[in-house]
């Protein structure tokens, strides 16, 4: 049997352990990708494990998230960013110069090889052929020590594309499509590979809207090859050097199939507050909106902007309606500035934004009170745009368009009888800027970190006791996203490098006295319970550093999402998973729970742990999905403490 474009690029890679599904492998990292909300982080951590510079072949440090500069803290985090990366030998995206994702698929995106991101949205990078997989902080910075990165060797799901998309339906219908059969954890496990004669009608950056979302559906990655299209993005990109054909053998085995007709899909929309509720337009058009908002690394591409354009072009949008408009880079803005569509966009009422993620991640841009929000963006978690209660739909910049000039939800090929679709054409050309990308200096070794006083090293973690006891603090649903466990937005974000500041929010929207009850027992220890998929949604381990640093100890749950669990595991918790998921439902909040030996069981394999609840009288069985290197990491304290026991740099 042939080989997939993953096995192909995971075999080119493999360090450690063998391609089975289910085990864990070791691959070597050719780039890695950090942005500004989790890099700082990264290299405090870099500073603790005493690393000179950087061992993989390119390493970028890009800042976009965090722009909003209402004080002192995330100018001061720019400015650190900067001199850490001369320190380390990174490349250095000023802030401005746009959305990580995107920018890197432009400038630094090379079929065949692989791309560890401190994004959970790296995975966009597959729309070139790499192998690109998010992750937490500390696995980038262990990537950039030089050290294999271990992940569980996925199962792929080949998705075969025929047709080409009708008018009015873009490459976001796909991936809501995929959304409407995977649900949010659905591909946990798997990476999509896409394939088949469909390809040829979706450009590079159709592409990088499909693989950017597949993180939505739990994918470890998504997968295209690296075709002629690929080739025509590098030469307009003056990267046609970098090009390597790569495609899967014609009797290529993958583990599962699915097919989608293009020209059977439909506009699609999700629903507020998942990216799993996905519907036809059709179904809820009509319903009033506040904001239509168009950008992020979910829609990034010139015709994601250029198609908006030309619809609104001539006309107004509604008169209640916030059309906001977040280019993805200054590349892109100088060319929608050449080509007269930044005026086009503007003149019809557009709110024109600075490029970077914005109101994506809660920066700014916060829908009002009970309206509706529509949005090109990857997620619409609860509360993840700053408001409470909001309404947030995720849909194609089509249907962002049309219902910004109709102030209401509207199938966006109900303009077909005002106007023709404006059926985007690649330009041959295009301008190139890359004056904000900072290359790293030869020797930057003796660059002084510049630390604001908001920039704090990491706590120190304590190895795992010998047994664990304490109250459930919190129990929380099914699907919990790293928002609800620890939210982003203007309040939060700017305490991304000051995890004791950052802690007092953690888990805010669902009992926002947490914090304060956590706090008595940071010392003695306590438990979180959670349903399924817990920790789904974005890399930030801060979501895992923080409840840690407030004496979590370990998280029993019905199952975890991948990036979250091991970055539970590298800060030292325990991701335990109940035997019989029932047990949730008979442990309450407060109930006193007891797990002696736990660091015997562990460092002996024991495949059941059992945990007492002391308060109902009851035991329960726990599994945990550990291998050998994270049960070590976790006996440790964290994976910083192994590395260091190990005697690393
Ligand atoms: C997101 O889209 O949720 C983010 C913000 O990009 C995160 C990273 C973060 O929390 O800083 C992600 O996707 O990993």
């Amino acid at each position: 049997m042939g080989e997939t474009v993953t096995h192909k690029l995971i075999r080119s890679h493999l360090l450690d352990g063998k391609m089975n599904p289910g085990e864990e492998i070791g691959i070597r990292i050719d780039q890695t990708l950090t942005q500004d909300a989790t890099g700082t982080l990264v290299m405090l951590e870099l500073e603790a494990m005493g690393l000179d510079r950087t061992k993989a072949a390119v390493s970028v440090q890009y800042v976009d998230h965090n722009l909003i500069q209402s004080d002192y803290r995330n100018p001061d985090d720019h400015v650190f960013l900067e001199s850490a990366a001369r320190r380390f030998g990174l490349w250095y995206s000023r802030p401005g110069n746009g959305v990580s994702h995107p920018v890197h698929q432009e400038r630094f995106g090379v079929p065949g090889q692989t791309l560890l991101g401190s994004d959970s949205h790296t995975p966009a990078a597959g729309a070139l052929g790499m192998l690109a997989i998010g992750a937490g902080g500390l696995e980038l910075a262990m990537a950039m020590a030089g050290e294999p990165f271990y992940f569980t060797m996925p199962e792929v799901l080949g998705v075969r594309l025929t047709g080409e998309l009708p008018d009015w339906v873009s490459a976001k219908d796909v991936v809501l499509e995929m959304l409407r059969r995977y649900d949010v954890d659905g591909c946990v496990g798997k990476v999509i590979e896409y394939h088949g004669p469909g390809l040829a009608s979706l450009s590079a950056m159709d592409r990088h809207v499909i693989a950017n979302m597949g993180t939505e559906m739990g994918a470890t990655t998504t997968v295209f090859p690296a075709d002629d299209e690929v080739r025509r993005f590098l030469v307009r990109e003056g990267r046609e050097d970098d090009f390597h054909g790569l495609d899967a053998d014609k009797d290529a085995d993958y583990d599962q199939l699915d097919e989608i007709d293009l020209s059977s899909v439909e506009p699609l929309i999700a629903l507020p507050s998942s990216p799993g509720k996905v519907v036809p337009v059709r179904e809820v058009a009509g319903r009033a909106i506040y904001q239509a908002y168009i950008g992020s690394s979910a829609n990034p591409g010139l015709r994601d902007f250029a198609v908006p354009a030309a619809i609104v072009k001539g006309r107004q949008v509604h008169p209640s309606v916030s059309f906001d408009v977040n280019p993805t880079s200054r590349q892109m803005l100088e060319n929608l500035a050449a080509r007269g569509e930044l005026a086009q966009l503007i003149r019809a009422g557009a709110r024109l934004h600075q490029a970077g993620c914005n109101g994506c991640i809660g920066m700014g841009q916060a829908p009002a009170t009970g309206r509706n929000s529509l949005r090109t963006v990857p997620r619409n978690f609860p509360g993840r745009s700053g408001t409470k209660e909001d309404a947030v739909y995720l849909c194609s910049p089509e249907t962002a368009a049309v219902s910004a000039l109709r102030g209401e939800i509207t199938d966006p090929r109900d303009m077909g009888g005002e106007m023709d679709y404006p059926r985007f054409q690649e330009p041959d050309e295009i301008l190139v800027n890359t004056d904000m990308l900072v290359p790293p200096p030869d020797d930057g070794g003796e660059t002084e970190l510049v630390k604001g006083p908001n920039i704090h090293s990491l706590p120190e973690l304590k190895p795992l006791p010998e047994g664990l006891e304490g109250p459930v603090l919190i129990k929380v649903g099914e699907d919990i996203s790293t928002d609800e466990i620890l939210p982003a937005g203007t309040r939060v974000l700017p305490y991304r490098s000051n995890i004791v500041a950052i802690s007092r929010f953690t888990f805010e929207g669902i009992d926002e006295h947490y914090p304060e009850r956590a706090e008595e027992y940071q010392h003695e220890g306590h438990f979180v319970v959670a349903g399924s998929n817990y920790g789904q949604g974005s890399s930030r381990e801060h979501a895992a550093l923080a409840p840690r640093h407030l004496g979590v100890k370990a998280v029993l749950a019905k199952s975890f999402a991948r990036i979250h669990a091991q970055n539970l595991a590298n800060f030292g918790i325990v991701p335990f998973v109940f035997e019989d998921p029932d047990d949730y439902g008979r442990i309450r909040r407060d109930d006193l729970l007891r797990i002696p030996k736990v660091r015997e069981a562990l460092a002996n394999g024991s495949e059941i742990v059992e945990a007492e609840n002391v308060t109902r009288e009851e035991s329960y069985r726990l599994t945990y999905r550990l291998s050998g290197r994270q049960v070590r990491m976790i006996l440790a304290g964290s994976v910083l403490n192994l590395y260091r026991e190990n005697g690393g740099d």
